[in-house]
């Protein structure tokens, strides 16, 4: 969110923002003129279609709390600019296809829902008010996770079951951590936790860890053989831990308030690079070098190629890349 936009909201999880809005009339539409005419839905709990566009009087939008309809509007319009905006800046990348369409958003779907997700089928996201509708599933980490699907099906295209699968969901968490740590939002801060804002489990736990994957009971720090087999939002947890490892390093640390320990395969240690270089490499490996099959083994491959390419065969960089999947065994 870095051009100069009319519009003013206050969303639930990001405070304050500015908004790109578009007059029509005496009103404003929630339509980003600076982002290909990114449209935000309210589906007004449907489940099908578009509901309405986000309308207002004053272009000042949402107050912070979800009994607002606008609040979760502002939410789900601001992570998609920043999403928009990430990939821009740092890659080059004009929108999820590279072609310089805009997705859509749609707030408010059904009655209690639970989830979000991206569908290619509209090229859209949709999110979920939550059970009790006082935590939506509107998050900034949880739209650029959404949005970044988008990405993946356009290139690599991992197919969603077995390693590839784990691939595919760690690639959305790795983006979605990317795109807070690039917006650093006073009011949500980088962090390599999972859904931290929504509380989804409603402890005030996050949804996924990426420092130690295996802190939300089912997901793995390292690859073993059987990883193929579960869920491939618990089979993300061995690329997540690598991402984790390869931008922060093994040890101890603490980010922007968050205390993260992240135990390495038989005590392997890892030099950070920096979260940024880290996704570099991953989003080279997954737009240049990785296929719809591509399993743990493969993306080792992958992204060192892809770090040979940015920072040259076995430099700092490059040994790094390849210390991180040692320290999550692969490659050993
Ligand atoms: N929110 C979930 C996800 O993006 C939806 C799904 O299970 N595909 O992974
Ligand atoms: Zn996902």
């Amino acid at each position: 969110a870095q051009k100069v936009e009319t519009g003013t909201g206050t969303g639930q999880y990001v405070g304050t923002v500015q908004l790109g809005t578009t007059p029509s009339g005496s009103t404003y539409q929630l339509v980003d003129p600076d982002r290909a005419g990114h449209k935000t839905y309210d589906l007004n709990q449907g489940t099908s279609g578009t509901g309405t566009l986000f309308t207002d009087d004053n272009d000042a939008w949402g107050d912070g709390l979800p009994s607002n309809r606008q609040t979760a509007g502002v939410d789900v319009a601001f992570g998609a600019a920043a999403t928009w905006d990430y990939y821009k800046d740092m890659y080059g990348r004009n929108g999820i296809r590279n072609d310089g369409v805009a997705a859509y958003s749609r707030a408010h779907y059904g009655n209690n829902y639970v989830n979000a997700f991206w569908q290619d089928s509209c090229f859209c996201m949709t999110y979920g008010d939550g059970s009790g509708n006082s935590h939506p599933l509107t998050a900034l980490d949880v739209a650029a996770h959404e949005m970044s699907h988008g990405v993946t099906a356009a290139t690599a295209g991992l197919n969603y079951s077995g390693e590839s699968g784990g691939l595919n969901e760690a690639t959305s968490d790795i983006f979605a951590a990317a795109v807070e740590f690039y917006e650093n939002l006073p009011a949500d801060p980088g962090d390599y936790l999972v859904g931290e804002k929504i509380d989804i489990n409603g402890d005030g736990t996050p949804l996924r860890y990426m420092d130690k994957p295996s802190k939300d009971g089912a997901s793995r720090d390292s690859w073993s053989s059987t990883l193929g087999g579960i869920d491939v939002h618990y089979s993300s947890g061995p690329a997540n831990h690598f991402f984790y490892l390869l931008s922060e390093g093994s040890g101890a640390k603490t980010v922007n308030g968050v205390s993260y320990d992240s135990p390495t395969y038989d005590g392997q240690s890892v030099t950070g690079i920096g979260i940024q270089n880290a996704a570099a490499i991953w989003y080279r490996a997954l737009t240049t070098y990785m296929t719809s099959t591509t399993n743990y083994a493969g993306a080792r491959t992958a992204t060192l190629s892809a770090a040979a390419d940015l920072y040259g065969a076995y430099s700092p960089t490059y040994l790094a890349v390849a210390d991180a999947w040692a320290a999550i065994n692969v490659g050993n």
